[in-house]
């Protein structure tokens, strides 16, 4: 199974690559504010890369439950120039995580190979056009609803064959618009719309996901589901995180988005060596 990213053809190991998390959201509104948050993100960047992670996915707007959506005029202003300057220092790919059609456009122009789209429910036909006239990486996301209404009361028959036959419609969706199915990575979207019992499903479930013939993403990192088992806060996930990051390898997952590259390096290490 390979997958095409503009000018990168990707064969995966047996263990998963990791993409590590750039959040570009500034803290800092003086003068000095969109400079130091670009700084410290292409710094961040390239320290999750030196630490193994094979992908940069830079996002501008926050998606946590409640947050306020980012305007596009800010979000551009927020990651096009952390990704052109980190294109002519990286070798790990640069991925946009982003739900406007316009910031992936940018995003791609400025360095980026892959969209990472974590709404691929909605109806984005500009975003489909976009992957099939660049060729870009496409990781589809499944959610259900949107960021405001996904997690009050989500039901499924099955979720794990609701989301396969999710997949399957959209798989004919975006080649009608022109991609190949062999620019798209598919992620059963933890925590986007689901209750603990539908996270728990999808990761022990995972591997039937694998028959769709595409590679898995799957993103755990410090996500609620993991303090709803342990009572931890966000900050002290990090254990919960890498035990469902190697849950993920172990159900044939491809790639894994994560906080914490080290220690999730460390943890595939000896996951692989085991298996
Ligand atoms: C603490 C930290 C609590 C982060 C929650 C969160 C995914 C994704 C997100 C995913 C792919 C998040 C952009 C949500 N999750 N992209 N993006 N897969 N492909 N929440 O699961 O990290 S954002």
């Amino acid at each position: 199974m390979i997958w095409q990213t503009v000018d990168r053809v990707w064969k995966f190991p047996h263990t998963p690559i990791v993409m590590g998390i750039v959040n570009v959201t500034p803290d800092s509104f003086s003068d000095g504010g969109y400079y130091e948050t670009t700084e410290s993100a292409v710094s961040h960047a390239l320290q999750l890369e030196s630490q193994g992670a094979a992908i940069l996915d830079i996002g501008g707007e926050s998606t946590r439950p409640g947050a306020k959506p980012v305007s596009e005029e800010e979000e551009l202003k927020r990651v096009v120039p952390v990704i052109e300057k980190l294109a002519g220092q990286t070798e790990a790919a640069i991925s946009i995580d982003t739900q406007k059609p316009s910031v992936a456009k940018a995003a791609l122009r400025a360095g980026a190979i892959i969209i990472n789209d974590i709404a691929a429910n909605r109806e984005e036909e500009t975003m489909w056009q976009l992957a099939a006239e660049t060729n870009s990486g496409y990781i589809a996301t499944h959610m259900l609803g949107n960021p405001k209404t996904m997690q009050t009361n989500p039901e499924y028959k099955d979720v794990l064959n609701d989301v396969e036959a999710f997949f399957y419609c959209r798989m004919e969706r975006w080649t009608d618009w022109g991609m190949s199915l062999e620019q798209v990575v598919l992620d059963p979207g933890i925590g986007f719309g689901k209750k603990l019992e539908h996270n728990l499903a999808l990761l022990k479930g995972l591997e039937q996901l694998t028959k769709m013939e595409r590679p898995l993403a799957v993103g755990t990192s410090r996500k609620s589901f993991i303090g709803d088992l342990t009572e931890a806060v966000v900050d002290d996930r990090l254990p919960g995180s890498l035990a469902s990051a190697c849950r993920a390898a172990q159900a044939g997952g491809a790639i894994v988005r994560v906080h914490d590259v080290r220690e999730t390096v460390q943890a595939l290490q000896v996951w692989a060596a085991i298996n």
